[in-house]
């Protein structure tokens, strides 16, 4: 290993020639809650007792060995994703994560169905987020808050009214706010006759949601718009500008918007739109993903736009603002690797976002020096933040570099290979 302390000496210096505090940027990034999904460990399966894959129009690809088999094995691999995750941290479970003796439908889910993932939690003393899972039954083929068949769409809004209660149950037990995510599936393969009878049935759905637990405390819903889904190709309900009008339409607080960034056309980025929505909007909920030609949920790289939605919340001085949560499931590789690259990733993201001059630059924009401008965006591209964060890495003791590669093929060997 290289000298740490030297690199974080010579980053430090190097930024301090733009007036940056590296130690103030690793404070903010490190205090940062960033919301990991526990779905990445079994490819979305879930813990019910019942049969039947997933559905919804997304789709997990890859077969690697080792996926957790039961909420036992799923936290066991969480706890060792966390070893080499620095930073503050929240899990974030699906409904369909609950745990009972016997069979429990979705409509009829109750906090204590979530009382291992609540002390899995308090004994780690990190938060958690929650999902009603709209998809992956058999009464989601056909639409779920959206549907025509008013006693489908009832059983889904009872799921919803359920998982509010499940959320408030989290907050009262960790003390932290619980964000919860909407998410419905609700399309059709071909363009419908009809396109504004389901999204008038979805509105009335989440409106009987809200209005059902409105006394419910320390819950945020987050409400996701997607652009299609496999086999919904045509048509969505819960469209972006649905989405958007809804949550701008309710004007409560509690109510934002979730911007996931595999859920527009591919030339559209999420890190364009947050300027637009904060102008409404006090928060937003991300999901942090990457895309690959569809919203295929590879895991989040440190890539050109990650960057950009981290340089974004940085620059509208939004970080405190904005729930982060990943959104991934890649099936090909070893699960825990693809939470410690993902969420690595996403946190350095914003580490390197920190380490900008961001007054410098708003006061030359502000000027109208716009070839400064230009030059300092570029220039920071290659800043040394590399160097502050191997340090923040080994002061937080989560693995420097690759050191967690080691940790995580000893695992592997030890305990992912004897699931057979
Ligand atoms: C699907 C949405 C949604 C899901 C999770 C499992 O396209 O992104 O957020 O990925 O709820
Ligand atoms: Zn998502």
């Amino acid at each position: 290993m290289y000298d740490l302390q030297k690199g974080y000496e010579v980053a430090k210096e190097f930024y301090a020639q733009y007036g940056i505090d590296v130690d103030k940027a690793i404070e903010i990034a490190d205090k940062t809650p960033i919301s990991m999904h526990c779905w990445q460990g079994d490819d979305v399966n879930g813990l019910e007792l019942k049969e039947g894959g997933l559905s919804g129009g997304i789709q997990t690809t890859g077969n690697y060995m080792g996926k957790a088999r039961n909420g036992e094995e799923l936290r066991a691999d969480i706890k060792k994703a966390m070893e080499f995750i620095p930073g503050e941290l929240k899990v974030n479970v699906h409904a369909s994560y609950m745990e009972a003796d016997t069979f429990v439908d979705r409509d009829a889910i109750e906090p204590k169905h979530f009382d291992k993932w609540v002390d899995f939690a308090v004994e780690n003393n990190i938060g958690l987020d929650f999902n009603p899972t709209y998809f992956a039954h058999p009464l989601s083929d056909n639409g779920t808050l959206s549907a025509a068949d008013e006693k489908v769409r009832k059983f889904w809004i009872q799921h919803g009214i359920k998982c509010r209660e499940i959320g408030e149950y989290f907050y009262k037990k960790t003390g932290k706010v619980c964000v919860i995510n909407h998410w419905t599936p609700d399309g059709d393969k071909e363009f419908p006759v009809d396109t504004i009878g389901p999204r008038l049935r979805l509105k009335d759905s989440y409106d009987q949601i809200f209005e059902a637990t409105k006394n419910v405390e320390g819950v945020m819903d987050g409400i996701e718009s997607k652009v299609f889904g496999i086999g919904l190709e045509s048509y969505t309900v819960g469209s972006h500008e649905f989405c958007m009008g809804y949550v701008m339409k309710s004007n409560k607080d509690h109510i934002i918007m979730t911007l996931d960034t595999g859920h527009y056309h591919p030339t559209e980025v999420v890190s364009a739109k947050l300027g637009a929505v904060y102008a409404f909007s006090d928060n937003v909920l991300l999901h942090v993903s990457r895309p690959v030609r569809w919203d295929s949920d590879h895991v989040v790289s440190f890539d050109d736009e990650t960057r950009a939605i981290m340089d974004e919340l940085v620059r509208l001085d939004k970080v405190d603002k904005t729930y982060i949560a990943t959104d991934f499931f890649d099936a090909a590789i070893n699960r825990i690797s693809a939470w410690a690259i993902g969420m690595r990733n996403t946190r350095k993201a914003l580490l390197a976002a920190l380490l900008q001059p961001v007054e410098q630059m708003k006061k030359l924009e502000a000027d109208g020096d716009v070839s400064a401008r230009l030059a300092f965006k570029e220039e920071f591209k290659a800043a040394p933040f590399a160097l502050v964060w191997d340090y923040y890495c080994a002061k937080s003791n989560k693995g420097v570099g690759l050191e967690w590669l080691e940790e995580v093929r000893k695992y592997e060997k030890e305990v992912l290979a004897k699931r057979v």
